[in-house]
């Protein structure tokens, strides 16, 4: 199975982020996640590991305003020229904002950085360092050559990305992501035929629900754990269906704390369900480990025997897919975890 990664995500090491309560706490969507994978990869006779090809800004401006990705690309520079002693210790200086746009209406853009940041940041978990804005172009273009090689192949490939993309929304960063990975693969691929994209991380995939909301020609599908009680907390509810043309071509299954690999499977089966009517030519997995018994960051329980099913049941669509890593950060079982899932695209 081909592997798309790129170790350029080494660029992007916030030392901290901040969780509930204010705390500051180790960044936890850290480069030994990506080292833990590639450990278990490497004990396999099947995963070939391939760089990404550059597809330059065109494919991502597809899905993201222009403004956003501009901003991405200035903010370090602009945070450094604000103030000049970031520079002493970049990592403890990782930038976030500390104003939000509560709802952003009116929406005039600021012109000024603290003012942007606090327009195209949702959260303190996306945080903005010297190197981000490379490690995020390289995180989509591991995507899009996944994309590029199912199109050309019409077999299953693996984009090994971090940093993960799918809280980004069209104008906004969000937990940890910055560029929406999946998205941008699928609606590269969009062109080439009908695209279906079901989100398996722990987390609702908000961003991806942002971009495609009103899109027939894509259905996004999200299982995660329900934003009643979870981040993203605003965004991820069963009745948000879709608007405009895309109306029913969105289905979010918020679940309880606490889902084992029962609970969780039989979701799945109705998500696949609503797959197969929609009959897709491709297929993206945006993929999370965080469903994970003990995952620091989630509530369910989903076992290693549980990832072997789930990964047997969604390859069983007989779909090219391509599966684009988001989260998970049990990261002493996260190399095997994605392994055992991945065996079933092989
Ligand atoms: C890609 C991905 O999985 N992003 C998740 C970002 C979640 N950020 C959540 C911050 C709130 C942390 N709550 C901590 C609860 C610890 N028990
Ligand atoms: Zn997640």
């Amino acid at each position: 199975m081909k592997i798309f990664y790129s170790d350029t995500h080494r660029k992007h090491q916030p030392s901290f982020e901040v969780f509930d309560g204010g705390k500051r706490v180790p960044y936890l969507e850290n480069a030994d996640r990506m080292d833990r994978i590639l450990d278990a990869l490497s004990k396999t006779d099947w995963a070939e590991l391939i760089p990404p090809i550059d597809f330059g800004l065109d494919p991502i401006l597809g899905v993201h305003d222009r403004d956003y990705i501009s901003f991405l690309a200035s903010c370090w520079t602009e945070w450094l020229a604000l103030d000049p002693t970031v520079a002493a210790s970049p990592g403890e200086n990782a930038f976030l904002p500390a104003t939000f746009a509560l709802r952003r209406k009116p929406s005039r853009v600021p012109s000024q950085l603290l003012g942007r940041a606090g327009y195209y940041i949702m959260d303190l978990s996306a945080c903005i360092v010297a190197g981000t804005y490379e490690a995020v172009l390289a995180s989509a273009n591991c995507a899009l050559s996944a994309a590029d090689f199912v199109f050309r192949n019409q077999q299953s490939a693996f984009a090994l990305c971090r940093p993960p993309g799918h809280h980004a929304g069209k104008d906004y960063a969000a937990g940890y992501c910055f560029v929406n990975n999946s998205s941008v693969a699928a609606n590269w691929l969009s062109s080439k035929g009908r695209v279906a994209i079901l989100d398996i991380d722990y987390h609702a995939g908000n961003g991806t629900q942002d971009i495609f909301y009103e899109r027939a020609d894509v259905l996004t599908i999200s299982l995660h754990g329900d934003p009643d009680f979870e981040y993203p907390h605003f965004i991820g509810f069963a009745e948000e269906t879709g608007a405009g043309a895309g109306l029913d071509f969105h289905r979010n299954f918020p679940l309880p704390k606490a889902t084992g690999d029962e609970g969780y499977l039989s979701v799945l089966d109705e998500a696949l369900k609503l797959i197969r009517d929609f009959a897709p030519n491709y297929l993206i997995v945006p993929t999370g480990m965080d469903t994970f018994e003990g995952d620091p960051l989630g509530s369910f329980k989903v076992t290693r025997a549980g990832f072997a099913e789930i990964g047997k049941r969604i390859a069983a669509l007989h779909l090219p897919a391509v599966v684009v890593m988001e989260g998970g950060y049990a990261n002493a079982a996260l190399g095997e975890n994605i392994v055992t899932l991945l065996e079933n695209f092989k």
